[in-house]
């Protein structure tokens, strides 16, 4: 059993698609462990993508994170982490991979509809990041 965090980033909250990025986790077995929606500040967004920050992207990308409402959520399962990129796809939606999220709504490769975790060490920091141990679920 495993933990990812998953966002539906500003773009995917505008195009009202929440539900169906819940239905393809749902309908893949991946069980939602906490879920809220927030509106980042540029300092939160610039906390969570630290990581990027001498990107040549970070300002839009961190400007983009902050436009509009976010659904973060925790998902859980096994292999979820891999299990979660693959229904995501690509990062850059031209490559996406017919049936993917981002194959279905992502317009641009930084408005790309959804965020994911992308290994053990990442999701424990994400998830640490938006959710403390009250707003977890426990199974
Ligand atoms: P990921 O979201 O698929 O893990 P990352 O490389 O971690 O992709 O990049 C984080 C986010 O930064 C992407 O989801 C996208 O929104 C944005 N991004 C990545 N590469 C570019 C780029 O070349 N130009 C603009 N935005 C980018
Ligand atoms: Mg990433």
């Amino acid at each position: 059993m495993e933990r990812t965090l998953s966002i539906i980033k500003p773009d995917g909250v505008a195009k009202n698609v929440i539900g169906d990025v819940i239905k393809r986790f749902e309908t893949n077995g991946i069980k939602i462990a906490a879920i809220k929606m927030i509106h980042l500040t540029k300092t939160q967004a610039q906390g969570f993508y630290a990581v990027h920050k001498d990107r040549p992207f970070f300002d839009s990308l961190t400007d983009f994170m902050t436009s509009g409402p976010i659904v973060v959520m925790i998902l859980e399962g096994d292999d979820v982490i891999a299990k979660n990129r693959e229904l995501m796809g690509a990062t850059n939606f031209k490559e996406a991979a017919e049936g993917t999220i981002r194959k279905a709504y992502a317009t641009d490769i930084e408005k790309n509809v959804v965020h994911g975790s992308d290994a053990p060490e990442t999701a424990a920091f994400e998830i640490g990041y938006f959710f403390n141990d009250l707003e977890i679920q426990k199974r």
